[in-house]
């Protein structure tokens, strides 16, 4: 492949990426927390939002892309992670618009933030939970952009998308989430299109959190606490793999879990992603983002943060050409997700300075 064709096909899935996250969050949060939507229900949803003559109000995004956005402006304004400056965003953010649909506990650490004047921006998020910190979903929802930075600039992206994490999510359990959810983007966007080995793909995620999961000499575990939550949930999305297309949506929401929780959601993520390769029995989509889109929503449950995970994956692995543009429009502000993940491609290939 000619060098510009491969630059342009990366710059893409950069695209695909922040477009990918942005649509799971806007498409799939009409459904959040509803019972789990029918199959004819989701069908007609997804055929009306294709009618290309369809004019509707943009589906609005929720938190999910709220603080995606603060992730991504600071690490391009500050071409490197700046926890004060991440922190300040998230706050600002909150209180310009506080009806996104944040969860419930980490609206506490904002104003202590804002009332410490983000003196230390990690300790508030300490304090959550009577000290055993939040293991929302909260961190991974919205590491996209430090996937797609980390590319880009050879950051380590452990460490990263660790920290982006503990401003707000100071559970082994909500950190550790959004590292599995940033290696797992990160995993997408260097495989070859058409390329990917499911089986290889999870296998290698496996490799990496035994690692991350191996508790260091700082890590004082609770009595009983199992340190390898990962490991073991990514080793139930092998065995899923396993009985394929036969798996239902109860013994995903069973076995995986479709919760507001990072250890109930992100593996769950991953799974959608992988399930949607091929094709789903009673998904019609012959589009495999909007099967991924498609498959993660008709889980039930946390719709839209499932889906925007599921959905940066996706995007990341397929490029932006692949998401229907007649989706995408019907989301809000996608222009900005496109020029996000082009600023944040552009710091893979700095410009020499002005002489
Ligand atoms: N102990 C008990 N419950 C917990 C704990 C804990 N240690 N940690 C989290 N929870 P929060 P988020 C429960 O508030 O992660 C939106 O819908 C608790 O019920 O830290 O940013 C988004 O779209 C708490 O209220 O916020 C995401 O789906 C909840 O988890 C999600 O919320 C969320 O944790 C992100 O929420
Ligand atoms: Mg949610």
């Amino acid at each position: 492949m000619a060098m510009v064709e491969a630059v342009e096909m990366m710059a893409g899935r950069f695209r695909g990426c922040m477009v990918g996250a942005l649509m799971g969050d806007c498409l799939g949060a009409p459904f959040e927390g509803e019972p789990r939507a029918t199959r004819s229900i989701l069908q007609s949803y997804f055929r009306r939002l294709s009618d290309p003559d369809l004019k509707v109000p943009y589906k609005q995004y929720t938190d999910d892309t709220a603080m995606t956005r603060c992730v991504a402006q600071s690490l391009i304004e500050k071409k490197g992670f700046d926890a004060k400056d991440m922190a300040r965003r998230f706050v600002k953010e909150y209180y310009a618009e506080p009806k996104r649909g944040y969860g419930s506990n980490v609206t506490d650490v904002f104003a202590a933030l804002r009332a410490t004047k983000f003196r230390d921006p990690y300790s508030p998020a300490a304090f959550q939970f009577n000290g055993r910190g939040s293991y929302g979903n909260g961190a991974a929802m919205r590491v996209a952009p430090v996937a797609l930075f980390c590319y880009a600039t050879k950051a380590g992206l452990v460490d990263t998308s660790r920290d982006t994490a503990l401003i707000t999510h100071a559970n082994r359990l909500g950190y550790n989430g959004a590292v599995l959810q940033c290696l797992a983007i990160y995993e997408a966007l260097h495989t070859p299109t058409n390329k990917l080995d499911s089986v290889k793909f999870i296998e290698s995620l496996i490799t990496k959190m035994k690692e991350i999961e191996k508790p260091s000499e700082d890590d004082i575990l609770y009595e009983g606490e199992d340190p390898y939550v990962y490991v073991k949930r990514l080793e139930k999305v092998l065995e899923l793999m396993e009985r394929g297309d036969s798996v239902s949506r109860e013994q995903v929401e069973d076995e995986l879990g479709v919760y507001i929780s990072a250890h109930m959601s992100v593996p769950t993520a991953i799974y959608s992603f992988i399930r949607a390769t091929s094709p789903v029995a009673d998904i019609e989509s012959e589009n495999e983002y909007q099967r991924t889109l498609h498959f993660a929503i008709s889980l039930g449950g946390d719709t839209d943060t499932i889906a925007s995970m599921a959905g940066s994956i996706a995007g990341a692995y397929y490029g932006v050409t692949k998401i229907p543009g007649n989706l995408q429009k019907h989301c809000e502000a996608s222009s900005d997700a496109i020029k996000q993940a082009d600023d944040l491609f552009s710091l893979s290939d700095p410009k020499p300075p002005a002489s």
